[in-house]
């Protein structure tokens, strides 16, 4: 058989244990099944079972149906007999209590056992991905004792994919979501999407862009949705569908989309009817509105909580929930961008429904390498508020660099917003146990399209997985989420995996170094958003880099103190004094918060200039030394893998030179100085960086084919 690694089988990889003595002492554990539960869903639990048993032994994982011959038990804990169930700890209590399983060693009737038991089928489902994870990565399995429940209520992958099967700011081929053919052919890579969301826990998703076409409020898209609504259930999935605020214009022919509107309001009703007639277990709507030219409720003077509210009444009767994105600019608006979001939402806390979230990007700008995190967490104590991350790379690399993104994800999640004093973390802001909340979300752009590996890149698979743990638990640490990834992805020679772990904590602090170091943001290609443009202008401001980074013959950077636009104020004390501050900023943020002269004396002795330069630097160094890790690997990865991330490694090297140079030949034009000693000089000439163009970069229509064409 031709054994070449794709990469589709993502981290559910179940090959071989090499090792044949803990393929024996595991294959003693766990070799007969007993199953106490029966449906859908624990069919498909027990599926995976046999599946990976198959995978890890080579051999038949074997059933009985006599608990007092089994080695593994699975079931739901209310059908268990007391006798196993009595022993089982539910130590954590909670409102997610019916997602919560265990795995546990017991003794039944003088017999060692292994049970996997499940507060409810889905939990029973979690619990066996669990399990397999410690099989996986070779936990030992004779003392387990695992209670687990997860954080966050709600889970959710975003996709923002077109109907089409376009993405937007998708890398990785085409949308998996084939509406053409829907509802009457279900793909096949359906399934195993769905086992992956659910070995993660991730148990909502929203299959359609932000930007959202209002033909998917049509009844012919409805059963469509309905298809998708039924395969995925079992797997404890719900769908979500954003929505285009003016659907009752658009679709419904009304005269206008004022939400105030009985008109409208009705239309929205019999919408939401219509979409629980077929799904009864339908998920709710996500909305971007009055954003980046959609339609909202802004557009008829009304407020962001009555478009959100008219539409959480229309679904509050069959327990829909709307999600509110606050992703929220507009350039007519004389204010900071980065100030908006915080300026229209923080004033409505406290009037949104009970059945609205609030869906915060991590950072008040864009998805940026590095931002601050977001002032509204901690701001809007009364209304329930997710955290929105993105997965896909739209700004760090696309499908091409390797950036393990859980850093980032938990520098924001760590981040102490001090709303209620030191301890106000932004996870505990997400999870509800600040501000006591219960209906919780963490979601984020999904990075998965129609490639064979899912992703794009290998080792974009490990930020689908690190998000998906995360939103189960945001205390868990990004290097023990690397190497369970790794080891389940790749396999376990201790020099891969410690060298692959170092080299996925390394990357996005070198990415950052070499896209946006000190604070810099929004310096990209205009459009596509891929390569550097620090020189893009025209257009809209807000859409041009010199708004961000505001380079002049005395220095750089976006002066958000009191001297400025005064964002820093927007953040709760310390905070506001940390970041409105020089001395005090983190110098990780400096330019993110000030106009930094090209001479101010950095915390290394030297200047912003020196320093500037030498970030840039250490980036290129950073990847090249990425690249000589790898080379080691080769031994130790399957060729097909080794190979191809060892030519994206090539390219993101390429293009990190590139970033460097062209910035800094571009702010050297302000800066006037030269080159500080011992770094690498860039090559090139700006003019050539600045006329440069691409087009067909995926993710958008590309504007530039039109201009050809003209
Ligand atoms: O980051 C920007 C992207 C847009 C996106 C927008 C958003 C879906 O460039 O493509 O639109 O964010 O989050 O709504």
């Amino acid at each position: 058989m031709y054994n070449r690694e794709y990469g589709y089988d993502l981290w559910m990889r179940y090959r071989p244990i090499s090792d044949n003595n803990l393929a024996l002492r595991y294959q003693g554990l766990i070799g007969k099944l007993c199953t106490m539960s029966q449906n859908e869903t624990v069919a498909i639990a027990v599926k995976e079972l046999k599946i990976a048993y198959h995978g890890f032994f080579s051999a038949d994982l074997s059933f009985t149906e006599d608990l007092s011959k089994a080695s593994l038990v699975v079931g739901r804990v209310s059908d268990l007999p007391d006798e196993i169930s009595g022993q089982i700890e539910w130590s954590e209590k909670g409102n997610l209590l019916s997602q919560a399983f265990a795995i546990k060693n017991l003794d039944y009737q003088g017999r060692k056992i292994l049970v996997i038991a499940g507060q409810s089928s889905i939990a029973l489902l979690y619990g066996v991905f669990h399990f397999l994870r410690l099989v996986q990565t070779h936990e030992p399995l004779d003392q387990l004792n695992v209670v687990s429940m997860p954080k966050t209520a709600l889970r959710m992958l975003n996709h923002w994919d077109n109907l089409d099967l376009s993405i937007e700011r998708g890398y990785a081929g085409a949308s998996i979501f084939d509406w053409h053919r829907l509802p009457g052919y279900l793909h096949p890579r359906y399934e195993d999407y769905a086992r992956a969301q659910a070995s993660l826990g991730i148990n909502v998703i929203t299959i359609n862009n932000v930007n959202a076409n209002p033909i998917s409020l049509t009844t012919k898209y409805i059963i469509k949705l309905k298809a998708l609504a039924d395969f995925f259930r079992a797997y404890g999935i719900k769908i979500f569908l954003s929505i285009r605020f003016s659907g009752p214009m658009e679709i419904g022919g009304l005269k206008t989309n004022d939400p105030l509107d009985a008109g409208v309001r009705d239309w929205w009703k019999k919408k939401a009817e219509e979409f629980y007639h077929y799904i009864p277990d339908f998920g709710g709507y996500l909305v971007k509105a009055n954003s980046e030219g959609q339609p909202g409720p802004m557009d008829y003077n009304r407020s962001h909580s009555d478009g959100a509210n008219m539409l959480a009444q229309s679904l509050e009767p069959f327990g829909g929930i709307v999600i509110w994105r606050a992703f929220v600019y507009d350039h007519k608006i004389d204010e900071d961008r980065a100030k908006q979001p915080y300026n229209e939402f923080k004033p409505l806390d406290g009037q949104f429904l009970p059945n609205v979230i609030v869906q915060v990007k991590n950072g008040p700008v864009d998805f940026q390498p590095r931002e601050p995190f977001h002032p509204l967490f901690g701001a809007m104590p009364k209304t329930n508020l997710a955290m929105e991350f993105q997965i896909t790379q739209e700004y760090l690399g696309l499908a091409t660099h390797l950036v393990y993104l859980a850093p980032l994800f938990k520098e924001v999640l760590d981040a102490d917003t001090y709303s209620q004093g030191p301890g106000s973390s932004v996870g505990k802001v997400i999870d509800g146990s600040l501000e006591n909340k219960s209906l919780t979300c963490m979601a984020a752009v999904a990075n998965v399209g129609t490639d064979l590996n899912w992703c794009g890149h290998h080792f974009a698979q490990a930020n689908w997985y690190a998000f998906g743990r995360l939103a189960w638990d945001h205390q868990l640490d990004s290097r023990e989420i690397a190497l369970e990834w790794i080891k389940m992805t790749f396999g376990h020679n201790t020099t891969m995996v410690m060298t692959m772990a170092q080299l996925m904590m390394e990357s996005r602090e070198i990415s950052v170094n070499y896209r946006t170091p000190l604070g810099l943001h929004h310096i990209m290609g205009r459009g596509h958003h891929y390569g550097p443009g620090p020189w893009v202008t025209g257009g809209r401001a807000d859409w041009t880099s010199p708004y961000y980074h505001r380079a002049d013959e005395s220095g750089l950077g976006f002066d958000r103190s009191v001297t400025g636009s005064n964002g820093a104020a927007q953040y709760f004390k310390p905070w506001s004094d940390i970041f409105g501050n020089k001395q005090s900023c983190p110098e990780s943020l400096l330019l993110w918060f000030h106009h930094v002269s090209w001479d101010h004396k950095m915390k290394s002795g030297r200047t912003l200039w020196e320093e500037l330069c030498y970030k840039y630097d250490e980036g290129v160094k950073g990847v090249e030394s990425m690249v000589k890790q790898w080379e080691t690997l080769g031994p130790y990865v399957d060729e097909s893998r080794f190979n191809e991330v060892r030519s994206l490694m090539a390219m993101q090297l390429r293009e990190a030179i590139w970033f460097k140079d062209s910035c800094l030949l571009y702010f050297q034009k302000f800066a006037k100085r030269p080159w500080p000693e011992g770094m690498v000089e860039p090559q090139g000439k700006i003019e050539e960086f600045e006329s440069h163009e691409d087009f067909f970069v995926p993710g958008i229509p590309n504007p530039f084919a039109a201009k050809l064409v003209e």
